[in-house]
């Protein structure tokens, strides 16, 4: 608590004499906790956030021009983070930046031994590439770029976001504004507690198939992840050796797993092992069903239906109950947070490496 008021009282200091001697703030470093103060310290105000990094070919080119936006577009906060995950460098990332015209908007440089929490307080489906952009609106909702950012993308955002605040300021109807906000966030609470389907067990020989759920797919995402618990009460081996759904082009087993360091997504082509006696989880993080080349959004409350592949237990349907954005487990509406759910940031980076 000491650390983290000094932190502030520190950050302050540096702010107050920045703007005093008209010098640029310099590189802020990004640690744990940063980014919801991030999201709160900009709360109501449309922010663009870049993260991109010295070592990565397409943000040196995207970078000045990133600069010439956030110039020409003073309505907007823009935020750069540097997101190596090898060491960051700070004196290379500060010279890309001056030179980029983005000494003045408030830049951050990744500052942690473990870059993956960074990245999964941020958004559990990252899988670190750079560059990426999130753009945060005054409701804070996230939509999320993969890759460069078209500059056209951005201006369109960023029209939107001024036209939406002149339709509620520049009628000087403050106080309906408020209404409406507190009557959309009221609906909103109500979606989040409305108690959540959970699909049935599904039995297939030995095994037992039970809670099968997936998130919502915001933003035209292509891919979702699909979860579930497999528990095999036999005493003879089976393994999980495909999946396949109508409404995906391709479906595969994968497993995000550390790997030297970095949280990696890989195919299990090989199937994965239910050993007799032995409950398998598939769940965010570890094991999961990965649903490509989606032919419609998932919405929440809908049941996707799958088919899972067993060895011997052959062809087993399950249907996944599809929860909200953010959720972590079957039935996590995040009642615990109304206001974070709503800054979840979409998954529509979960795609494999
Ligand atoms: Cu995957």
């Amino acid at each position: 608590m000491r650390r983290r008021f000094a932190a502030i009282l520190g950050l302050g200091i540096l702010f107050a004499s920045a703007s005093a001697l008209g010098s640029p703030p310099g590189l802020k470093p990004f640690e744990r906790g940063t980014w919801q103060s991030l999201l709160k310290g900009h709360a109501d105000r449309p922010t663009l956030v870049h993260f991109w990094g010295v070592t990565c070919g397409p943000c040196k080119v995207e970078l000045p021009l990133l600069g010439k936006f956030a110039k020409d577009h003073p309505d907007i906060d823009v935020v750069t983070v540097s997101a190596d995950l090898v060491p960051n460098l700070p004196a290379a990332t500060q010279s890309m930046l001056d030179k980029a015209g983005l000494s003045s908007t408030e830049n951050f440089i990744f500052n942690d031994g473990f870059v993956e929490r960074l990245r999964f307080e941020i958004d559990p489906a990252w899988q670190g590439d750079i560059p990426r952009t999130m753009l945060i609106s005054r409701d804070g909702s996230i939509t999320t770029i993969e890759g460069s950012a078209e500059m056209s993308d951005l201006e369109k955002w960023s029209a939107q976001q001024l036209s939406k605040h002149c339709h509620s300021i520049c009628k000087g109807n403050t106080d309906m504004k408020t209404r409406l906000k507190d009557v959309l966030l009221a609906a909103f609470a109500l979606a989040l507690c409305a108690a959540p389907a959970i699909a049935d067990d599904v039995k297939a020989g030995d095994l037992v198939i039970s809670q099968a759920w997936s998130r919502a797919t915001p933003g035209g995402a292509k891919v979702a992840g699909g979860y579930l618990i497999i528990e095999n009460k036999g005493t003879a081996a089976d393994k999980l050796v495909g999946v396949s759904a109508d409404i995906a082009g391709k479906a595969e087993i994968h497993e995000m797993a550390m790997d030297n360091g970095v949280m990696k997504m890989r195919l299990l082509d090989k199937g994965l092992a239910i050993d007799p006696g032995k409950t398998v989880k598939l769940a965010p993080g570890g094991y999961h069903l990965m649903l490509q080349e989606l032919k419609g959004p998932f919405k929440q409350g809908d049941k996707v239906p799958v088919t899972l592949q067993f060895e011997k237990a052959g062809k087993v349907a399950v249907s996944l109950d599809v929860q909200g954005v953010g959720a972590q487990a079957p039935g996590d509406a995040g009642h615990s947070g109304h206001m974070d759910m709503k800054k979840m940031p979409d998954h529509s980076g979960m795609k494999m490496k």
